[in-house]
C-alpha cells in the first residue's frame, strides 16, 4: 500500500454509488409499480441463485442508518438513483406522491448530514406498463421519461446537486434487448440501436425541463466506457478493438458530444440502424454540465468473425481476476480519461463508479478485504495521475456503499464497502470502508498520511 495519498484538487468531490433496484426492496410499498426487473428476476433461470430485488438491502427502510454510515465514511457526496415506478407507476399519467416523499426525505436528510445528493433518473428499472407498450424502441417512450423527469426535478428541484438522465444506456439497449442478459430480457439485436437512441432522446429531450425545474443543479449523463485494447498488434486486432469501442463507447459519446453518430458503427449495424428524425442529434448534443464515467476494467480484443457485428472476442488475461472475472487494470483509468479530455473536450467529468467485488468472508464481526482495499488505491491513484495529465475530473464514487442486488449475479457477488448480512440486514463496513474513511480525511488535511 502506497503511504502517501496522492493530492487531489481541495474541492475533489468523494462519494459512494448505489441504484434503486439495487438496495432499496420493498417493491410493492407506498404505491410502487412493478418495473421490468421485477418481472425478469422473477423468470426462472434469469438470476443467479433465482435472487430478486423485492428485499434487497432493505434500504427503503433502513435508508437513516445508511446514510450514518455514509457520514462515518465522510463523503462529501452519494449517488443514489430514483425508481421510475415508485414515481409513476403506471410509466405514464399520475403521479404517485408517496414514492416522491421517499426520495425527498433522504435528499433532506442528505443535505442536513452535508452529503449532497447526486440523483439518476433512470438505472434501468423502467416500469413494466412502458415495457409492454414496446419499451425502449418505441420512440413514445421519450415523451414518458420527460414527465418523469419533469415530476421529479419539480418537487426536488435544486436540493439535489447533480442530476444524471440516465445510467449506461449502453447496458439497458445491449444487455437488455440483444443479449438477453438484463431486463427485459429480449434477445432481438435488431432493437438495441432504435433503443439506444430513444434512451439518448430521452435524455436530450428532457433537460429542458429539468433546467427549468432545477436551475442550480448539475445536469448530466452517465457511460459505463469500457477500453478495448488489441491483443496483439496485428491489423485485425487493432480493427477488433476499433470496432468494440465504437460497439461500446463512441456510439454514446459520439451523439452526445459531437451531435453525430460514428459512421463505421452505423454501418455495422446496417438495417438496424435507428431512425434518426431532423433535429434529434441536435437534442442528443445539448450541452452537458457533466459526463459520468463509469469504469471497471478493459478488454483485450481479438477479431472473431464466427461471432455476429462487431464480431470481437475477448482474449483472456494473466493476472488475477476480481469475482466477477474483470481484470484489475487501473492504467485503463488513466489512460481512458486521458482519451476523453483529449477527443471529446468534454464538460467536467466525475468517476461515477468504480470499484471490485470479491468473495468477502465475515468472520468474528469484521470483513478484511484487502483485494479491494488495493483495487481501489490503484484506480484512486490512477485517477490522480489523470488528473495530473490534464483531465478534468471532479471527483470519485466508490461503487458500492452497500453490498447489493448484482443484477444478473444476484447477491453472492459483494461489490460493497460495506457487507450485508442477508439473512439480518446487518452492515458491517469492511477494512475498505476505513481505508476509504481514511483516503477522504487525509484529503481533508484531517489526518496525516
Ligand atoms: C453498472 C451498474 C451497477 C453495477 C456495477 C457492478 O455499472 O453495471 O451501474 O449497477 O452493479 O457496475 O457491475
Amino acid at each position: 500500500m502506497t503511504t502517501t495519498t496522492p493530492r487531489f484538487p481541495a474541492d475533489f468531490v468523494w462519494g459512494v454509488a448505489t441504484a434503486a433496484y439495487q438496495i432499496e426492496g420493498a417493491v410493492d410499498e407506498d404505491g410502487r409499480g412493478p418495473s421490468i426487473w421485477d418481472t425478469f428476476s422473477a423468470t426462472p433461470g434469469a438470476i443467479d441463485g433465482g435472487d430478486t430485488g423485492a428485499v434487497a438491502c432493505d434500504h427503503y427502510h433502513r435508508w437513516a442508518e445508511d446514510l450514518d454510515l455514509m457520514q462515518r465514511l465522510g463523503v462529501d457526496a452519494y449517488r443514489f438513483s430514483i425508481a421510475w415506478p415508485r414515481v409513476i407507476p403506471a410509466g405514464t399519467g399520475s403521479v404517485n406522491q408517496a414514492g416522491l416523499d421517499f426520495y425527498d426525505r433522504l435528499v433532506d436528510r442528505l443535505l442536513e448530514r452535508g452529503i449532497a445528493p447526486f440523483a439518476t433518473l433512470y438505472h434501468w428499472d423502467l416500469p413494466q406498463p412502458l415495457q409492454d407498450a414496446g419499451g425502449w424502441p418505441e420512440r413514445s417512450i421519450v415523451d414518458a421519461f420527460v414527465a418523469y423527469a419533469d415530476a421529479v426535478t419539480r418537487r426536488l428541484g435544486d436540493r439535489v446537486a447533480a442530476y444524471a438522465t440516465m445510467n449506461e444506456p449502453w447496458c439497458s439497449a445491449v444487455l437488455g434487448y440483444a443479449l438477453g442478459e438484463h431486463a427485459p430480457g429480449l434477445r432481438e439485436p435488431a432493437l438495441a440501436p432504435h433503443a439506444a437512441h430513444h434512451l439518448l432522446l430521452a435524455h436530450g429531450t428532457a433537460l429542458e425541463v429539468m433546467r427549468a425545474n432545477a436551475p442550480g443543479a448539475q445536469h448530466g449523463i452517465v457511460l459505463n466506457i469500457h477500453p478495448a485494447y488489441p491483443a496483439t498488434d496485428a491489423p485485425s486486432d487493432i480493427a477488433a478493438a476499433r470496432r468494440f469501442d465504437g460497439f461500446f463507447n463512441r456510439w454514446f459519446l459520439d451523439p452526445l458530444l459531437e451531435g453525430r453518430y460514428p459512421s463505421d458503427v452505423w454501418e455495422g449495424y446496417g438495417a438496424a440502424a435507428p431512425d434518426v428524425r431532423e433535429g434529434d442529434l441536435e437534442t442528443i448534443a445539448r450541452p452537458l454540465d457533466f459526463l459520468g464515467v463509469n469504469y471497471y476494467t478493459r478488454i483485450i480484443a481479438t477479431s472473431d468473425p464466427t461471432v455476429p457485428w462487431p464480431s470481437v472476442r475477448a482474449v483472456p488475461f494473466e493476472s488475477t481476476p476480481t469475482d466477477v472475472g474483470w481484470e484489475v487494470y487501473p492504467q485503463g483509468m488513466t489512460e481512458l480519461l486521458l482519451r476523453l479530455q483529449r477527443e471529446y473536450a468534454p464538460p467536467p467529468m466525475y468517476v461515477t463508479e468504480n470499484g471490485a467485488a470479491y468473495a468477502d468472508v465475515l468472520h468474528n464481526g469484521t470483513v478484511d478485504d484487502p483485494q479491494r482495499i488495493a483495487y481501489l488505491e490503484q484506480h484512486v491513484a490512477a485517477v490522480h495521475a489523470a488528473i495530473e495529465g490534464g483531465a478534468d475530473v471532479r471527483g470519485y464514487f466508490a461503487w458500492s456503499l452497500l453490498d447489493n442486488f448484482e443484477w444478473a449475479r444476484g447477491y453472492a457477488k459483494r461489490f460493497g464497502l460495506v457487507y450485508v448480512d442477508y439473512e439480518t440486514q446487518a452492515r458491517v463496513p469492511k477494512r475498505s470502508a476505513s481505508w476509504y474513511a481514511g483516503l477522504i480525511a487525509r484529503h481533508r488535511g484531517e489526518i496525516d498520511d
